[in-house]
This record gives C-alpha cells, sequence and structure tokens, in this order.
C-alpha cells in the first residue's frame, strides 16, 4: 500500500509504517527499517576500541566525539525515529579497455551519492508530509561521519554485519548498496535485528589484497586500499603499490568475493550509471594531464572522484602506472591489457616529462618509482641522471633504492 492523500491520520502506527517502507521502496530504495535513536552503548566500545587500534589511519574527523558519533538523538534532538534505507549501486563491469586505465569502485563511478540520495529522502519526506497533513521535521544523512551508520542499520535488521564489517541485506540484496537515514520527528516502532551469518566463510579476508580485514575486529583502514586511494592525503606506502594492482580510486575485492553479492540488482536510479559520472575505468595519463585544481574539479564536478583532489588522484594513477609498466615488462597480467613497444615508449616518456615539471616531491617520488617499474636499461640510465639532479634530499635518498 504506498501512502495517498489523507490516509496517514485513520492509520494505525503500524500502517503508517508499513506504508512508509512501500513508500520508500518505490522510490528505489530497495529495504527500509525503522530504528529508534537511543545511544548505541556497546556499539561505542567497539567503536573506541577500533581507534585506540589505530585503524582510523589519518581520518581525523572519525577521532573526534565518539560519544556523539553513537548517539543519533544528538544528531538531532526534535527526531522521534530514523528511517534506515539501503539503495543499490551495483552496475556490471565493462571489460578493461587495453592501455593505461585504472579501475574505479563501483559505489563511484556515477554522481556523487550524498546530493542524489539527500534529494531522494527529501521527496520521501514530503511524500510523507503531505500525507500526514502537517510538515515532517527530518533531517536526510548519507555516509555522514557525524553518525555511526553501519551499526544503527545493523541494529534495526537493515542486514547484518558481514566479516568484511559491511551491511549484507536479506535476500541476497547483497553488499553493493548504500546506507542512509532519514532522522523524523514521526514516532515509529523500531524494527529488531536481521539475524544473518557468514558461516564458514572467510573468503573477504582471504581476498583482501592488503589484508586490511582482522575478522572480530573491523578493518585496518592504514592498509585499506580505499583509504589509501580516497582519505589518504599521504603518499601509497611502498610495501602497498604492487596491491593496488589496478584500482585508481577505492577497491571492491573483498565485495566481488562475498557469496551474498552472487545476484546483485542493478541500481533503481540512473544516476548511479557509469554514463552519468567518472565511469569504471579511468585513463591515466589524462589525470597527469590535468594542469590545474579547476581543471580538476571541472572534469570531476559532482562525483565521488573529487574527495582525494587532483593531488591524491594523480598519486593513485602513478601508482597505478607503475604497476602497469611491471606487469608489461614481466609479461603477466591480463593479455587484453598487454601494451605495444609504441605505447609503452610513449608512456615512459610522458612519465619523463612529468618528472621533469612536477613540483610536488610525493609526485615525483612516485614517478620515479613507476619508471623503475619498467625493466629497460635505457629507461634505468635517464633515471640515473634525473635522480642525480633531484633537488629534494629525502626523494634523492628514496629514489636510490629503486634505481
Ligand atoms: C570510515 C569509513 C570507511 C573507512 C573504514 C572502513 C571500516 N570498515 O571501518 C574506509 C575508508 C577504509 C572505508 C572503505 C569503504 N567504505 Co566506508 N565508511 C566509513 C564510514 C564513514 C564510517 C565507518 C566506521 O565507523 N568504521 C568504524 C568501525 C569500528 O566500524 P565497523 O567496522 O562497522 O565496526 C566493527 C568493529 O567494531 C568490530 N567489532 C565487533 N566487536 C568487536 C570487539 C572488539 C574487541 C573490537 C576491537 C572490534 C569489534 O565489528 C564491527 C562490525 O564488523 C561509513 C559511514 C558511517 N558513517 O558509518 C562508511 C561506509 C561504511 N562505507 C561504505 C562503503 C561503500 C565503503 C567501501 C565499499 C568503498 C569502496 N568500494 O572503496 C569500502 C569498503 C571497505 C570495508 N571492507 O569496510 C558504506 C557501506 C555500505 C554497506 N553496505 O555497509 C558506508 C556505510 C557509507 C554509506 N553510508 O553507505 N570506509
Ligand atoms: S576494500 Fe579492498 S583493501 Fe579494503 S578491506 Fe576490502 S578488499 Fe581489503
Ligand atoms: S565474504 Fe564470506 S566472510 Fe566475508 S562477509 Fe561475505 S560471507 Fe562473510
Amino acid at each position: 500500500m504506498l501512502i495517498e492523500p489523507g490516509y496517514y491520520r485513520a492509520m494505525t502506527s503500524k500502517q503508517l509504517k508499513e506504508a512508509i517502507k512501500e513508500t520508500a521502496y518505490d522510490l528505489g530504495f530497495q529495504r527500509t527499517v525503522i530504528a529508534s535513536l537511543a545511544p548505541m552503548e556497546p556499539e561505542r566500545q567497539e567503536y573506541e576500541r577500533w581507534l585506540a587500534l589505530g585503524y582510523a589511519a589519518g581520518m581525523e574527523y572519525l577521532k573526534r566525539n565518539p560519544h556523539f558519533r553513537t548517539s543519533p538523538q544528538l544528531l538531532y534532538p526534535e527526531g522521534r525515529s530514523a528511517i534506515v534505507v539501503s539503495v543499490s549501486y551495483y552496475s556490471e563491469v565493462p571489460e578493461p579497455p587495453p592501455g593505461f586505465f585504472g579501475k574505479v569502485a563501483r559505489y563511484a563511478v556515477g554522481l556523487d551519492y550524498h546530493a542524489v540520495i539527500r534529494a531522494k529522502l527529501r521527496e520521501l519526506n514530503a511524500r510523507i508530509e503531505k500525507v500526514a497533513g502537517r510538515k515532517v521535521l527530518a533531517k536526510a544523512y548519507t555516509d555522514d561521519v557525524a553518525l555511526f551508520e553501519q551499526r544503527l542499520a545493523a541494529r534495526h535488521g537493515l542486514g547484518f554485519a558481514g566479516r568484511h564489517t559491511l551491511i549484507i541485506g536479506p535476500q541476497l540484496i547483497g553488499t553493493y548498496n548504500f546506507v542512509a537515514e532519514l532522522i523524523t520527528d514521526v514516532e515509529l516502532d523500531a524494527d529488531e535485528p536481521y539475524q544473518g551469518t557468514c558461516g564458514k566463510c572467510f573468503r573477504c579476508g582471504e581476498g583482501c589484497p592488503t589484508d586490511a580485514i582482522e575478522f572480530g575486529i573491523g578493518v585496518n583502514s592504514n592498509q585499506c586500499i580505499s583509504y589509501l586511494t580516497i582519505e589518504n592525503k599521504e603518499g601509497i606506502p611502498l610495501p602497498l603499490r604492487k596491491q593496488l594492482d589496478r584500482w585508481v580510486f577505492g577497491c571492491d575485492a573483498c565485495q566481488d568475493v562475498c557469496p551474498y553479492n552472487q545476484k546483485p540488482n542493478v541500481s533503481p536510479w540512473e544516476e548511479f550509471s557509469p554514463e552519468k559520472g567518472a565511469g569504471h575505468y579511468l585513463d591515466l595519463f589524462s589525470i597527469l594531464e590535468l594542469e590545474s585544481e579547476t581543471a580538476f574539479r571541472a572534469r570531476f564536478a559532482h562525483t565521488p572522484l573529487r574527495r582525494p583532489k587532483l593531488r591524491g588522484l594523480a598519486r593513485n594513477a602513478l601508482t597505478v602506472i607503475g604497476n602497469i609498466l611491471a606487469d608489461a615488462s614481466s609479461n603477466s597480467g591480463e593479455t587484453k591489457n598487454k601494451i605495444s613497444e609504441a605505447g609503452l615508449s610513449v608512456a615512459v616518456t610522458k612519465l619523463f616529462g612529468f618528472l621533469q615539471s612536477e613540483p610536488e616531491d610525493m609526485l615525483r617520488e612516485l614517478a620515479f618509482w613507476a619508471l623503475a617499474q619498467y625493466d629497460s636499461a635505457e629507461t634505468r640510465r635517464k633515471l640515473r641522471l634525473f635522480a642525480e639532479n633531484e633537488k629534494n634530499a629525502a626523494v634523492r635518498q628514496t629514489i636510490c633504492h629503486y634505481i
């Protein structure tokens, strides 16, 4: 039963709840549960243990005020309950194009989900207001650092937390979905948790390229490719560069192996389709060729890829270029990705051009590293010359180990 004008006043609380869920479904949210705004006390303790282990890495905003993050009522004092929803962002990944391309995690291939989901939640609220015949006070959140969203969702049955820590929805809804909330002043009965389990599966831990998942504890962001390529403001640590493989923004490895993701539903909203945003693959040299932050913003406006800024995305691009050059040298990697000798030589020339003009130490160091992955006597000779002229002593010292 979808909400129709005039129904609300005559409805029981249970009917209203069902009507809200059906309306949310009609808008494209595949699952909706109602959450209470009571403090999440055991969850706060879990969260603080995770922080104490240093697993938030450089995400300083996560370290501020854990008490606030686990007290939804403090976030919005007028609120009486939260409508917690999930929506699929899934789209099929096409075959990789040949050449220097990097992979974008599925959640980021379309338009910026923060704006898209908030607009849909406001639409949901407008529909609730229509039938309520009154203004309904509500606030829409998604991926908001001020709220421990996954735990709120798990506490009230949106799904259960898998060993990779992501929320797994029932009926093979899987994990390729966002979690979002509409905290509203409508009083609704909270839902119970959903009892799901990973059973004897440990595939995500085995499939994680960097061993970032610690079962029973959570994800160590210091090692997670998603963190390293998106939130991280430093360089990519040397021992993890190879593990990035082709990931230029985010990582889906732990989700791709999860058996709950066998039959994912494609996103109901065209805003999340690859055609609307950056798409599944990025031309890596086109990132290095962007001349300014303004040019970067113009290219990635309204997409999640704006987050690491030009400096961060260029850093990721250099790392993936290094991995492609390493594969080309050892003739490993997928045959489709094999690049002609001429293509490799153009790439090497472009990287030397980048080295010559790049003012940022961190990016020059990575460009040196990327070039050193290419097994060619001529490139090594040239690299040594460049190394002698490198102006930063720390960079000079580091790169001596590569060449
Ligand atoms: C910070 C953050 C990250 C960080 C840290 C991730 C993490 N797992 O903690 C990084 C940058 C690595 C990240 C990556 C990704 N993220 Co993120 N991220 C967040 C954010 C903002 C906060 C998460 C958080 O609070 N982590 C803190 C830890 C403590 O939480 P936890 O792992 O759930 O808690 C576990 C521990 O407490 C442990 N535990 C239990 N008992 C005990 C006992 C002890 C003693 C200890 C020590 C621990 C412990 O179990 C809990 C559950 O497993 C949320 C949005 C939000 N506001 O909630 C999105 C969110 C989790 N991210 C999301 C997504 C999509 C991703 C990526 C898939 C993106 C990508 N493709 O690249 C990856 C997935 C990586 C992964 N396996 O988690 C979605 C997940 C949707 C879903 N279905 O669950 C969210 C919910 C955003 C959203 N609104 O949709 N993310
Ligand atoms: S996102 Fe990638 S690196 Fe991070 S935990 Fe999952 S598989 Fe590991
Ligand atoms: S891959 Fe296996 S262990 Fe990991 S979350 Fe999925 S079901 Fe659980």
